[in-house]
């Protein structure tokens, strides 16, 4: 596991002033998870890197723990990994790419003070890159670019600043600067100290890469670039001073300016360089709006928020954990806090410091750190603990279900543990569970942003809780909360048209609509009934 965590226990305002705590986002496969396995290397938190999709007697990632992580090689889930690294306290939040797990990776963003963007060098920005920078936009939280994936043939460096600027409407500043693409990527240039950091690449990537750092005038750089690529690079450097692209660290904090680093997280070439500007620039923990007004960091009242929940994580360790991330004060073991959405109070005996699946108990924990709040303590996704006055954090919103499914529990000595595993997957976010209203049948229908979605509960439900399930999928492309007189719900026309009406775990009324077109005519047709958006 980690070093010891640097001990903070001068002020408050020391510990926080060393934390830094970012969620790494992308289009999936931009390589998030192999930059985060990169930045633990060179943090002196692992060894030996891992790779994503590990071959026989080989390490995988990290930060894909999960059984269906590491056989598909994508992430599914987010990710907390904490270490230290040159006076700070880093806490990273690795997030899967792929849109139908982006409420998990929303949900992650609420916890982060910034995030690293990563673009494939070869695709620039992507559609899911797009939607996960707007919601850094909502939250008014600053953004590192890295393109990552110079060692392969690259697009024109030029071509994608402009596509950051025109596409995301932000100041790209570049940092540094590619020498070469594909094979023949040496290294970058350090455009602040105006030295060449060239690498040499190591046995599988797995250690960190020896590095050379020299001037421009260095005949090694251009060795291995044909005439274009060198008049290319000495070009584009020249022009990039001419055109007056200097970083400006409030630019940068108020979401105008975003650095941009050149490197390739497999060849770990120019990641240190990331790593190290990473620490400098980040912004330290921000507030964070509340009912009870902002809420700052510095304030001496303990309080956090959970984002998310997650059971099952290490075989040693079956429960489920809730993850807080602390926003005011300081956090000691054994704390007595205040849970505002049940009104109790608890106290909070072990709390945990995690590094993806492997956890340590803690006896502190400081605004931007994450802690792991294990047992069943009725926690929900967006739950406030504070330790003096109870109050809430802006809740977390949910994402409209688009697809549906019955799920069918194929062994009956079961139904035990296949209520207990839905039970806990629906805590956790990872679908919304209704059931169909004056049904025969009893089965659970399971409410998703995206389809794959229901490959996950069911691979977990089986390898987590031994239950063989079936799911039968379900036209519905859509679902409303549905208020109004009972008189008039009923006029509907439920069976005739095909339309469900199911009801969710607290009772509510929810309908299930076949499609937006049949919604909207019954909307209008039925004005007296309220429909109301899951969001
Ligand atoms: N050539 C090259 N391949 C890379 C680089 N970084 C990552 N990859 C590969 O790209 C693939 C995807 O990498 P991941 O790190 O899993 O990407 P991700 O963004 O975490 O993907 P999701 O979490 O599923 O969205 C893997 O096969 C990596 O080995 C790089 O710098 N160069
Ligand atoms: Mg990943």
């Amino acid at each position: 596991m980690t070093e010891e965590l640097i001990q903070t226990n001068g002020s408050l305002q020391e510990a926080i002033a060393a934390r830094r705590t970012f969620a790494i986002i992308s289009h999936p496969d931009a390589g998030k998870t192999t930059l985060t396995e990169k930045l633990l290397l060179y943090g002196n938190a692992i060894h030996l890197a891992g790779s994503v999709r590990a071959r026989r007697n080989q390490r995988s990632a990290t930060s894909d723990w999960m059984a269906m992580e590491r056989e598909r090689g994508i992430s599914i889930t987010s990710t907390v990994l904490q270490f230290p690294y040159k006076g700070h306290v880093v806490n990273l939040l690795d997030t899967p790419g792929h849109q139908d797990f982006s409420e998990d990776t929303y949900r992650t963003l609420m916890a982060a003070d910034s995030a690293v963007m990563i673009l494939d060098a070869a695709k620039g920005v992507e559609a899911q890159t797009r939607k996960l920078f707007d919601v850094c936009r909502q939250r008014g939280i600053p953004m590192f670019t890295f393109i990552n994936k110079m060692d392969r043939p690259a697009l024109d460096p030029l071509a994608l600043l402009d596509e950051v600027e025109t596409v995301l409407g932000m100041q790209p500043v570049p940092i540094n600067w590619p020498v070469g693409d594909g094979d023949r990527f040496m290294g970058v240039y350090d455009r602040q100290t105006q030295q060449v950091h060239l690498y040499d690449r190591t046995v599988r990537n797995q250690t960190i890469s020896p590095e050379t750092i020299t001037t421009l005038d260095d005949p090694r750089i251009t060795q291995g670039l044909n005439a274009t690529q060198i008049d290319d690079f000495f070009t584009n450097i020249a022009l990039l001073d001419e055109m007056g692209m200097d970083f400006d660290l409030d630019a940068f904090l108020r979401g105008e300016q975003t650095p941009v680093y050149f490197g390739s997280a497999l060849t770990n070439f120019g990641v240190q360089l990331f790593l190290d500007d990473f620490v400098r620039y980040a912004p330290a923990p921000g507030a964070y709006p509340s009912d009870n007004g902002r809420i700052d960091p510095r304030d001496n009242e303990f309080s956090g928020f959970v984002f998310k929940i997650q059971a099952n994580m290490n075989p040693k360790h079956r429960d489920s954990v809730a993850f807080l991330r602390v926003c005011s004060g300081r956090f000691e073991r054994n704390m007595v806090v205040n849970h505002a959405r049940t009104g109790k109070t608890m106290r909070l005996p072990i709390p945990y410091k995690f590094f993806a699946d492997e956890r340590e108990v803690v006896e502190e924990a400081y605004p931007g750190d994450i802690i792991g709040l294990p047992g069943n303590r009725n926690f929900n996704i967006g739950d406030t603990i504070s330790a003096e006055k109870a109050f809430n954090f802006a809740p977390i919103p949910r994402f409209a279900a688009e697809h549906f499914a019955r799920l069918i529990n194929l062994d009956v000595s079961k139904q035990k543990q296949f209520l207990k595993g839905i039970h806990q997957l629906e805590t956790e976010g990872a679908m919304q569970v209704l059931y169909e209203v004056d049904a025969q049948r009893r089965d659970p229908i399971l409410a998703v942003v995206g389809v794959l979605q229901f490959d996950v509960v069911k691979a977990r439900l089986e390898t987590e809780y031994g239950v063989a399930v079936r799911l039968e999928m379900l036209p519905h492309q859509l679902c409303r909360f549905v208020e109004g007189d009972p008189e008039e719900i009923a006029k509907l026309p439920w069976r005739f048209s095909g339309m469900m009406q199911t009801k969710d775990g607290d009772g509510r009324l929810v309908g299930l609509f076949n499609s937006e077109h049949e919604f909207n005519y019954y909307r209008e047709k039925y004005p007296k009934i309220t429909y109301k958006q899951m969001i």
